[in-house]
């Protein structure tokens, strides 16, 4: 039975294309110094993954790379260029230049727009579609790229990939309207053309000689993309009608292959919802071969009429996390599928492996027995091989590996520090009156009897900018090199400095500005008992951007005060009132690797009360603002709306019971960004924090009457300047959305701040926006 994954990470094992791309970016290499890196590190890959036990010849490893994003390199394979960028592409066909500048944008024109990938922290650009945009078969590199490694000109192993694209229907549905696009367009009214294209890739794919194509369709997992399942269902059929029915396939056998054999994925998730069934969908095309995931999702126990003739790539090994799979358990899976009556199954991952790191074994400071519980991509590709072994030859052939496998999992059940009783004790033991404060009227009047704050308080997200000197620091005292005295010293002039800055400023609620803080969910996880850090765990986020998500291996608690001391530091240095800093619940939870065996919400619990205890002593110490972030309250919102509810409720309730601790006269702060709310609005008003940051500026303040329209009335903070670029915003333009936001919400619960946290802005544009913020806020106050 073959193996197979749906992708890998393109990063590279020491984050080489990152590397590679910033420097074209920063001038330092040429687009042809920048193309040979990726060549080599395309080929290492395929080779690699051989090594590990991928079949070099049958198209079983993926051509899954990717300069930036997978979308945007359907935005290029199609010419799909939006007008301003128009001048870029001139033949239709983008160079590597021009397309890193849809990614990033120039001058006046703005880069496309980022957004979230399903429900990972992987961050996409959204392609913007109109009536006329151009739309053909632009750019043959995914030709090129299958040619070379499938005729490597070193002459030495071949591998005959299998590219991996994003399917026509997900694209469009993924898209925005184009400008200018007439009311009622939607992108997917291009599907015809964008079908024509990818039937002119497949074709020249044959020609190539590639054997295998794989689409994905995660839209067919979701219910979030608000087109009716009947419209994606009707689209799905089209456009696999066009490229599966009516080009010829490789396995017509008359040497006239018009195309090669497609398998079409829908990671992420459940194929099947109450709105209609995508399993039952897909089989009813011409496609060879369906991959599910069968980590998030399940197929039914009866025969499913079609699949008969297709092979079911059976995603049994999660893509989106790191744990080591109970192989005997997922054999057992494997094959209790035989009664779907497939005509063939092969193994696979249930994503693509670019949430994951590359290499346990490139983590020597991993405890040794949390090591043997985890796999990361190299160690799922070593699994899935053993799998298709364990189906083709029976549990016999691979019989060492699943004892291996099983020994893992007991010994994890097991392990000191997975299940903590105290931990499980204090849960256990909480009521819902735990995450119940005083009523708002009460809060507001003993807080503001207590900070004597004027109209419109202005104040920032929390972290101030990350200068080279700092990063440098932090680096030299994890090095060793600087001694924790020394160290302590360093910020703590950091943190004069920006609290100095803040009072020149005329801000009315200081931070301490995070200097401190690598990541906001890492630097939590490195101080939390229950977690663990790595040193390579790098994840793509966006582009060359890289995250280390820390593993959330066993019951969390608070070992020793988290954030206090800096904050005390900082409150020691002002009169006006200091905001503590947390990150929330859901966000640690949402940026880390979380454990598979304990409900998401009882995690959440446990995150919760270490924070809320992080709240108590934070008080102690005299604070009277504290702020709990939770950025990714929207993340982790569930793909089929039958799991919202439950989702709202844990995590709600998680971000209260961490703030519910604080008394009257304190006042929580959260802050939210990314925009797209719309979905979680009655939850933002549910956190019952006493102000709440949301991201504005781009929208032009619109959530505001969208947050008091939900009933929401408490303090509301709609950033009133872009803090994603380094234009700095003038007065009359902070005027002017001031005035907007008090047009719709009561101007006594409007606070004045950044869009969000200045940490990758540099100083010299954030202290004049600052004080064009305050400037801003003093004439609007005049007029109250
Ligand atoms: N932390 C984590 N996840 C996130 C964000 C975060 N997801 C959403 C959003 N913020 C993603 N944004 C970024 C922004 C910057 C970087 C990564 C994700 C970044 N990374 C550095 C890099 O790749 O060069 C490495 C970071 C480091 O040196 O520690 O700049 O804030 N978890
Ligand atoms: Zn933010």
């Amino acid at each position: 039975s073959p193996a197979t994954i749906l992708g890998y990470p393109r990063i590279g094992r020491r984050r080489e294309l990152k590397r590679a791309v910033e420097a074209l970016w920063a001038g330092r290499t040429t687009t042809d110094e920048l193309e040979n890196t990726a060549a080599e590190l395309r080929l290492a890959t395929a080779r690699h993954l051989v090594d590990l036990g991928l079949d070099a010849g049958s198209a079983a490893v993926p051509g899954s790379f990717s300069f930036y994003d997978q979308v945007l390199d359907a935005v290029a394979l199609l010419g799909a260029v939006p007008e301003r960028f128009r001048d870029l592409a001139g033949d239709g066909a983008l160079s590597l230049e021009g397309y890193f500048t849809l990614a990033r944008g120039e001058g006046g024109r703005p880069p496309l727009e980022m957004t979230k990938w399903f429900d990972t922290n992987y961050h996409y650009l959204v392609p913007e579609i109109g009536p006329a945009t151009p739309i053909g078969f632009a750019d043959d590199r995914v030709v090129r790229e299958f040619s070379e490694l499938a005729h490597p000109a070193d002459g030495g192993q071949a591998v005959v990939t299998r590219p991996a694209l994003v399917g026509p229907v997900t694209f469009l549905l993924l898209s925005k309207p184009a400008d200018g696009a007439p009311d009622g367009f939607h992108p997917l009214d291009r599907l015809d053309d964008v079908v024509t294209a990818y039937a002119g890739l497949l074709q020249a794919l044959a020609a190539a000689g590639a054997p295998w194509v794989q689409l994905d369709e995660p839209a067919l997992v979701t219910d979030l993309l608000d087109v009716p399942f009947d419209e994606v269902a009707d689209a799905v059929r089209r456009a696999y009608s066009r490229l599966a029915t009516d080009l010829s396939p490789a396995s017509a056998g008359d040497g006239a292959a018009e195309r090669p054999a497609i398998l079409v994925t829908a990671p992420y998730g459940d194929l099947r919802s109450a709105a209609g069934d995508g399993l039952a969908l897909l089989a009813g095309t011409d496609v060879e071969a369906i991959g599910v995931d069968l980590v998030k999702g399940a197929v039914p126990d009866g025969p499913v009429p079609g699949l008969e003739r297709k092979t079911l790539v059976a995603g049994v090994i999660d893509g989106h996390n790191i744990w080591r799979a109970d192989l005997d358990a997922r054999l057992a899976t494997l094959q209790g599928l035989a009664a779907l009556g497939a005509g063939a199954v092969a193994v696979g991952t249930s994503t693509s492996l670019l949430h994951v790191p590359h290499d346990v074994a490139d983590e020597p400071r991993l405890d040794p027995g949390l090591k043997s519980w985890l796999a990361f991509a190299d160690q799922k590709v070593t699994e899935v091989v053993t799998l298709a072994t364990g189906l083709a030859e029976g549990r016999a052939a691979v019989a060492a590996a699943l004892a291996e496998s099983s020994a893992a999992v007991r010994s994890r059940a097991q392990a000191p520090g997975v299940v903590v009783p105290e931990v499980r004790d204090r849960t256990a033991a909480l009521t819902p009156a735990d995450a119940e404060r005083a009523p708002y009227a009460e809060r507001a009047a003993a807080q503001q009897a207590r900070l004597d704050l004027p109209p419109l308080p202005t104040t920032t997200i929390g972290s101030f900018p990350q200068t080279a000197e700092i990063r440098r620091t932090r680096a030299s005292w994890v090095r060793g090199e600087l001694s924790d005295a020394e160290y302590t010293a360093a910020m703590r002039a950091e943190i004069a400095s920006t609290v100095a800055l803040q009072e020149e400023l005329g801000l009315d609620v200081l931070v301490h500005g995070e200097p401190e803080r690598n990541d906001m969910v890492q630097y939590f996880a490195e101080q939390l008992d229950g977690f663990a850090t790595t040193v390579h765990g790098w994840v793509q986020s966006y582009g060359s951007r890289c995250v280390r998500p820390p593993i959330l291996w066993g019951d969390v608690s608070r070992p020793a005060p988290l954030t206090v001391d800096w904050t005390a530091y900082a409150a020691s240095l002002t009169n006006k009132p200091v905001k503590g800093m947390l990150t929330g619940p859901v966000t640690i939870l949402a940026w880390s690797f979380v454990r598979d065996d304990l409900p998401l919400g009882d995690t959440a619990d446990q995150v919760a009360l270490a924070l809320r205890d992080e709240v108590t002593d934070l008080e102690e110490a005299g604070i009277g603002v504290v702020q709990v972030d939770e950025p990714a309250l929207r993340e982790l919102l569930p793909l089929r709306r039958s799991a919202h509810a439950g989702y709202l409720d844990w995590s709600v309730r998680s971000f209260r019971l961490s703030t519910a601790g604080a008394g009257t006269a304190t006042q929580v702060h959260t802050h939210l960004c990314y925009s797209e709310f719309g979905q979680v609005i009655g939850a933002i008003d549910g956190l019952d924090a006493d102000v709440t940051s949301v991201e504005a500026a781009r929208s032009r303040m619109e959530i505001v009457p969208e947050l008091a329209d939900a009933g929401y009335a408490r303090g509301i903070g709609p950033g009133v300047y872009d803090i994603h670029s380094p234009r700095v915003p003038s007065v009359d333009e902070v005027t002017e959305l001031l005035t907007l936001a008090a047009k719709s919400i009561d101007p006594r619960l409007l606070w004045v701040n950044p869009d969000c946290g200045l940490k990758t802005r540099a100083y010299a544009e954030t202290k004049e926006s600052l004080r064009n913020l305050v400037a801003a806020t003093q004439s609007v106050r005049a007029t109250l």
